[in-house]
């Protein structure tokens, strides 16, 4: 079965990145890099991690249509598999980086897992993003109540969830009310033994939801 689990290698060290990569690659579904391994690695990275696993790039682009195109092709000539947006920059933004990144999967950010963000918008961002055109949201996996509003307004678009696991979420639950993939950090790459708690998720999924 296919692996729910994105995993936020939120880390700097080159060497701790490739490990963890080797280690739990093959048993997720994508392995997501932030700005901390890239601001101390650089782009390149991103082609030596997708020796082991799909990497998607969470820049959260939030700038002007010439800008996101630029870094988002960028992201593509690395070999990334998909890129993350903001969407509340507004339409062209978004489908900037909709036509910069080809064959990417663009994900947009409609909801987040901080209690503080501004949710009285995330209606027009979903609009904004089906509009665009991109591949899938992301919603909040410890925040039950807008994650199951974003899915009721999704369509049909793939929904990815952070917020499991080290901010609160449960597993289970994101994926009943609709996540098709949660997105898991500091949990795994914390722990003693990062393919363990890894396959723990995995299969308390699949415990649960194939009864
Ligand atoms: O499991 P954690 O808390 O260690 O890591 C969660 C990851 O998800 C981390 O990389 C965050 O930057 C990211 N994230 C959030 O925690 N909250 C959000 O609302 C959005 C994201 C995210 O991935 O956005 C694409």
């Amino acid at each position: 079965m296919e692996s729910k689990i994105i995993f936020a290698l939120d880390v700097y060290d080159y060497n701790t990145a490739m490990e963890l990569a080797r280690t739990v690659g093959e048993k997720v579904f994508a392995i997501k890099i932030n700005w901390p391994v890239i601001l101390e690695n650089g782009i390149k990275i991103v082609r030596d991690l997708s020796k082991y696993a799909n990497i998607i790039c969470d820049f959260k682009l939030a700038d002007i249509d010439n800008t996101v195109s630029m870094i988002t092709t960028k992201v593509k000539e690395y070999g990334g598999y998909g890129i993350i947006s903001h969407s509340f920059t507004g339409l062209n933004s978004l489908k900037a980086v909709v036509k910069s990144a080809g064959n990417m999967k663009v994900f947009s950010v409609v909801s987040m897992s901080q209690e503080s963000y501004l949710d009285n918008i995330t209606e027009e961002l979903i609009k904004i993003s089906r509009e665009a055109g991109v591949y899938g949201l992301v919603a909040p996996g410890n925040r039950p109540y807008y994650l199951k509003k974003v899915k009721e307004l999704s369509e049909g678009l793939k929904i990815i969830s952070p917020g499991v696991g080290a901010q609160g979420g449960d597993i289970v639950n994101a994926m009943l009310l609709g996540s098709d993939y949660v997105i898991i950090g500091r949990s795994i790459y914390n722990s003693l033994d990062p393919l363990g708690t890894l396959e723990g998720f995995s299969s308390s999924i699949n415990n649960k939801l194939n009864k």
